[in-house]
């Protein structure tokens, strides 16, 4: 019997599939690399399936199947693979409404260059991106390091998984589309989660003293259905995010604010992200790109 669903997680040759007719079912299924076809010229897929991707699947008894066939993606966010050589990427998930960058004021500070990495590869895949500042909580007065993207016309959220402060506006926006949240370990996208839609999603781990870093508490992407069409993924923290098909002479490109003054002939270096640029063009040059 055949069934159509959308991927929750992938595992090494297998996959959860939440079934439409049934979201409260997740039925365990194989697929085979050879039966998907290479979606990109120049990049390898590190696994054919990522959250958020639409499948048939062939059902064998109630709780196992077979992935028969993948949909086009409406669209996807991609990454260079981490700790493989040559061009392999990892797409972190497909068919999204809003990417959820997920930053935290503090403990692991606010890292603007992380979100830079994520507005560039937002705009190349043309999703709309989301900013997400949490712990709040941890604010002294005036505190205001996302300033910057919201007078670049952003739309920002400052909030505290801890107090609840800001999550009704997070979670209004949500309603009914499927986003994904990523960014570093320890900046709350599991806790927020939890917090906006129950607790279902999954196990939430302390930051280390030491290091002010999370400890990779979620270890593998989810898609979870939070009912009224609202999905979402929460993804194990990432340490960098290796940008695909973005050369250092099209760069300047991703940062408008840079590319308008360049093009008058004006100069640049002067505003905040000229910094963040020029870190961004050195670490492509030097991957060669
Ligand atoms: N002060 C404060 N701490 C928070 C807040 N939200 C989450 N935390 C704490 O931050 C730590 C990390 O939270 P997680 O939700 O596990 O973080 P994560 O982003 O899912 O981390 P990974 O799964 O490793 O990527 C936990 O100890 C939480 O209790 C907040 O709003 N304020
Ligand atoms: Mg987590």
């Amino acid at each position: 019997m055949s069934s159509t669903g959308v991927i929750s997680e992938v595992f090494p040759k297998m996959a959860n599939v939440i079934l439409d007719e049934d979201e409260t079912r997740k039925v365990l299924c194989s697929y085979r690399r050879g039966q998907i076809v290479d979606r990109d010229s120049e990049w390898r897929e590190r696994s054919p399936v990522a959250p958020g991707d639409r499948v048939t699947v062939h059902l064998y008894g109630s709780k196992d199947g077979v992935i028969e066939e993948v949909a086009p993606r409406r669209n996807f966010i991609s990454r260079r693979a981490p700790g493989r050589e040559g061009k392999i990427m990892h797409t972190i998930a497909a068919n999204l409404d809003f990417v959820v960058i997920t930053s935290s004021l503090h403990q692991p500070d606010f890292s603007p260059g992380l979100v830079d990495r994520f507005l560039i590869a937002t705009t190349a895949s043309q999703i709309t991106p989301l900013i997400v500042i949490n712990k709040m909580d941890l604010a002294s007065p005036g505190e205001y390091p996302w300033k910057l993207y919201e007078d670049l016309g952003y739309r920002c959220f400052p909030v505290s998984s801890s107090t609840g402060e800001g999550l009704n506006a997070l979670k209004e926006t949500l309603r009914g589309k499927t986003s994904v949240f990523c960014g570093h370990s320890g900046v709350g996208k599991t806790s927020m989660l939890s917090e906006l839609f129950g607790d279902s999603v999954g196990k939430t781990g302390a930051v280390s003293g030491a290091t002010g870093k999370g400890k990779h508490t979620t270890t593998v992407s989810k898609l979870i259905t939070a009912g009224e069409n609202t999905r979402f993924i929460d993804t194990p923290g990432i340490k960098e995010f290796g940008l695909l098909h973005v050369s250092p002479k099209e760069l300047i490109q991703y940062f408008p604010e840079l590319y308008e003054l360049q093009l008058r002939h004006e100069p640049y270096e002067h505003l905040p992200r000229f910094e963040s640029y020029l870190r961004i063009k050195a670490a492509l040059e030097s991957e060669g790109r």
